[in-house]
């Protein structure tokens, strides 16, 4: 290719990764919620449906909250013998159109050193990471302490 066709192909390369820039800003965060807690000695867990609305593929790398002192994405496996243990989720790639869903005994968003009970009624902030830079911020709300889903 001559000089002039590699600049335009630089400069569109250019376009194209500054659009992927703006991928977080298409994520939806659907249906958060986490259960109320029995004190603070115990981690809190916080459930949400992470919905990717837009045309690029985005990466959730970490989550953030005032709420805990260390917050952590966390998956749940059971092994063939139905013990089941979990471990930090790693980046979690999400596809245009996809969502990944956080819920009892699969991702969630694990909460260490929780400043303050989480008292039922309440609700506090999470913040979620990407890996273009981008956060999004929700508002999760704290159910009962028997709650299974959001708004149960
Ligand atoms: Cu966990």
């Amino acid at each position: 290719m001559n000089i002039q066709t590699g600049l335009a192909v630089a400069t569109l390369l250019f376009a194209m990764s500054a659009m992927a820039v703006a991928g977080s800003s298409d994520v939806v965060v659907e249906n958060a919620w986490a259960r109320a807690s029995i004190g603070t000695s115990r981690p809190g867990a916080a459930y949400m449906m992470v919905r990717n609305a837009g045309a690029e593929a985005v990466t959730l790398i970490g989550i953030e909250t005032p709420a805990a002192g260390m917050a952590e994405i966390h998956r749940t496996a059971t092994d063939s013998r139905g013990v089941s243990s979990m471990s930090p989720a790693g980046d979690i790639e999400i596809g245009p159109g996809e969502a990944a869903k956080l819920e009892p005994g699969g991702l969630h968003g694990m909460l260490m050193g929780l400043r303050t009970p989480l008292k039922q009624g309440d609700s506090f902030d999470l913040t979620l990471r990407f890996a273009d830079g981008g956060t999004v911020a929700v508002a999760v709300p704290v159910l009962g302490i028997a709650a299974r889903g959001p708004g149960r």
